[in-house]
């Protein structure tokens, strides 16, 4: 890590560099008010809140908060629970009620303002609205606010490796191993809670979800107590630490001939793993766990299902209050993509949805956001409202693996808020995606958001500065998805690169295009995969590794798509609920934008937009490429209001994408010129 002044200047400090006040008179009449701080309570989350206060006050205001007894404070800011404190619980209205576990209230009247809630978690939440209030230029005199958020679990996946690599990891290596062994500077891991629990987020799983024979070991001794070290880190900050887990682990670590979920050995030997755990860390989350995909272990060795895995977890979990994260992301890699009957796409839905209401209620399905892979464009999983006896936890990809790997610019919210908003019509209507997972609309008791992070060791987090905006933003709408795409661009924005509405303003143009932009230039119509193989970056029409056969796209002199309908495809469309179902069955009403996810058509099939596929392919890969040049050269007209190394670091990334598009448009346009013999690769007509 650099020194201090690089930290400043490189983005290290991402959305939390508290901007000093740049308006004097403001900041004059801002620092009047907040002169003195009290504390009701000793509690490390609230020194935390406090810590956190005094920071942004001094640097946003450069005023130095003096402490003093919360019982003589007239005049400045009053934090803690409404337990810790009556005079809290005053000034609040007796707001706990309302606001639950993890809630907070804010009342600002008279030059003085509180900050009260139910848990100290709930404290240090408040403490960060209040800063991004103040960093936005947004705290009024008389501020009442109330805030709870809208999901219980909101979970960060780490893909990290004990090796330091981290599996589709793309800002260097992992700051909690390196060299087969769990290491990590304390700062750089507190940086990082702080980052996380500043937009909310409450729990995370610490290492990657294929876990390798090393890593199977953080659930034993020597391991183990290193583990409690990094929980010891994140609870300060009010985060839960799981753990991803082998499901062979009785066998490769305890040396069980069986990890058969049924055998009594087997159970015995996870219940003794969960004393232990919990003895290290009392306040352990609990398992997240990929079996039986991509090659990892699970029930089905034993002829068990998904349900007598998750169970057996579950039940040595419960007597601590564990949760069991078990993943849906299961489907046959070894399949023969030439028999076009079998389709990855219902894989989830066919495996879990005979197993509703079979599971333990402290297990929880986490479903990736699309039946796929988190293609730059895929419909929302069926299963979400198709299970009303099971709690559910939707996976997104902060990291870009698929889009654009941090070298192209790609904010993903828009993407995102279109899934949560998806109506599944479960129940009646009235059933959005965002209801569901929250565990609302079927009355599940746990529910929630987890996500792939996008971090690693790079000075600035994420490698692409810009890329912050993602996790900024998952975190935001874990707490609250109401929030729009261009109020957290906005936020993300003038917190982390400065009030100035220049910059404000280009950045959050920059972001809100990027998605339709690198859509254009890469896979058309809700087609994807045409990735390089292994790593899947840069454009490759057949090069998916498990796309031996064109599955993903069906393409052939006659036509383009996949046959997904119940009517003469793969059903997949049938997994819908009520008019979603039709809507995806019919060609006339299928979104143009996922038409060749659901339907082979020919090249001169016309869209809704009237224009053919093959001319639509061509228009939006010229387009598109010619949109990426536009990124980079409106980032250069923000060169005067930058520190070198914010500015450099996007520069050389915007101006590498601007290249690389060109080459997704050339390679796209080629391929489809040359397949479909309709027009040449400029989009000339030549038949
Ligand atoms: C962690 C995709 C990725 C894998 C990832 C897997 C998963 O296949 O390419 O790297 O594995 O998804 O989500 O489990």
């Amino acid at each position: 890590m650099g020194s201090q002044q690089a930290k400043d200047t490189s983005g290290y400090k991402a959305w939390l560099a508290l901007h000093a006040r740049a308006d004097e008179a403001q900041r004059k009449r801002e620092a009047a008010r907040y002169d003195w701080l009290a504390a009701c309570e000793q509690h490390d989350t609230i020194a935390a809140a406090v810590s956190e206060l005094r920071n942004g006050i001094r640097s946003i205001l450069g005023q130095e908060l003096r402490e003093i007894d919360p019982n003589r404070i007239e005049q400045g800011i009053v934090i803690g629970t409404f337990d810790g404190n009556e005079r809290i619980r005053a000034l609040c209205g007796d707001a706990s009620e309302q606001l639950g576990a993890e809630g907070f209230a804010i009342r600002a009247s008279e030059g003085l303002m509180a900050i009260g809630a139910n848990t100290p978690s709930g404290v240090l939440y408040g403490v960060f609205h209040l800063l991004r209030l103040l960093a936005l230029g947004e705290l009024t005199e008389n501020l009442s606010v109330m805030e709870r958020p809208a999901n219980g679990l909101r979970m960060i996946n780490q893909w990290d490796n004990i090796d330091g690599s981290i599996e589709r990891g793309y800002a260097g290596q992992s700051i909690f191993y390196a060299n087969d062994a769990i290491a990590f500077q304390p700062e750089r891991v507190r940086d990082y809670a702080r980052l996380l629990a500043s937009v909310g987020l409450n729990a995370i799983a610490i290492n990657n979800v294929n876990v390798h024979r090393l890593e199977s070991g953080f659930i034993t001794e020597p391991l183990l107590s290193r583990i409690a070290e990094l929980a010891a880190i994140f609870r300060v900050y009010g985060i839960r630490l799981y753990l991803s887990v082998n499901f062979a682990s009785p066998i490769e670590v305890g040396g069980l001939p069986t990890a058969d979920p049924l055998a009594q050995d087997v159970r015995l030997w996870w219940k003794e793993r969960a004393d232990d755990i919990y003895r290290a860390i009392p306040d352990f989350g609990g398992f997240l766990v990929k079996a039986d995909s991509e090659n990892r272990p699970g029930p089905f060795t034993y002829g068990r299902n998904h349900a007598d895995g998750a169970n057996m977890l579950a039940e040595a979990l419960a007597p601590y209050g564990g949760l069991v994260i078990w993943r849906c992301f299961v489907y046959d890699c070894k399949q023969d993509w030439r028999d076009r009957t079998t389709d990855r796409a219902r894989a989830a839905y066919d495996h879990f949805m005979p197993l509703d209401g079979t599971f333990h209620p402290n297990v929880l399905l986490q479903i990736k956001n699309g039946p796929m892979d988190f293609q730059v464009r895929e419909p929302v999983s069926p299963l979400f409202g198709a299970m009303e006896r099971t709690n559910q936890l939707i996976e997104f990809q902060i990291t870009q693996e698929y889009t654009g790997q941090q070298r192209h610019l790609c904010y993903l919210v828009p993407q995102w808020k279109a899934v949560l908003d998806f109506e599944t019509f479960a129940c009646h209507e009235g059933a959005p995606v965002k209801r569901i997972v929250d565990g609302t609309v079927f009355g599940r008791p746990y529910g929630g958001f987890a996500a792939v992070s996008n971090i690693g060791c790079d000075e600035n987090w994420t490698g692409h500065p810009l890329a912050q905006a993602n996790l900024y933003g998952y975190g935001r709408l874990a707490w609250n998805p109401e929030l729009s795409a261009e109020t957290i661009a906005a936020e993300w924005a003038a917190q982390a690169i400065g009030p100035d509405p220049q910059a404000v303003d280009t950045i959050c143009t920059m972001l809100l295009e990027s998605l339709d932009i690198y859509e254009s230039y890469t896979a058309p119509l809700g087609v994807g995969w045409m990735v390089n193989p292994e790593h899947h970056y840069g454009p490759n029409v057949d090069g998916y590794e498990y796309d031996k056969w064109g599955t993903y796209h069906f393409a052939d002199r006659y036509g383009i798509g996949v046959d997904r309908t119940v009517a003469s495809g793969t059903g997949y469309a049938g997994q819908y609920i009520g008019d979603n179902a039709k809507a995806f069955e019919s060609l006339d009403r299928c979104p143009d934008e996922l038409l060749l996810f659901f339907h082979h058509v020919p090249y001169t099939h016309k869209l809704q937009s009237g224009v053919t596929v093959i001319q639509h392919i061509y228009n939006t890969h010229f387009d598109g490429a010619e949109r990426a040049g536009e990124l980079a050269r409106k980032w250069q007209s923000l060169r005067h209001l930058m520190p070198d190394g914010l500015y450099l670091a996007a520069e050389a990334r915007l101006l590498e994408q601007a290249e690389h598009a060109k080459e997704w448009r050339d390679r796209i346009n080629t391929y489809f010129y040359r397949k479909s013999g309709i027009a040449d690769a400029w989009g000339r007509t030549i038949y």
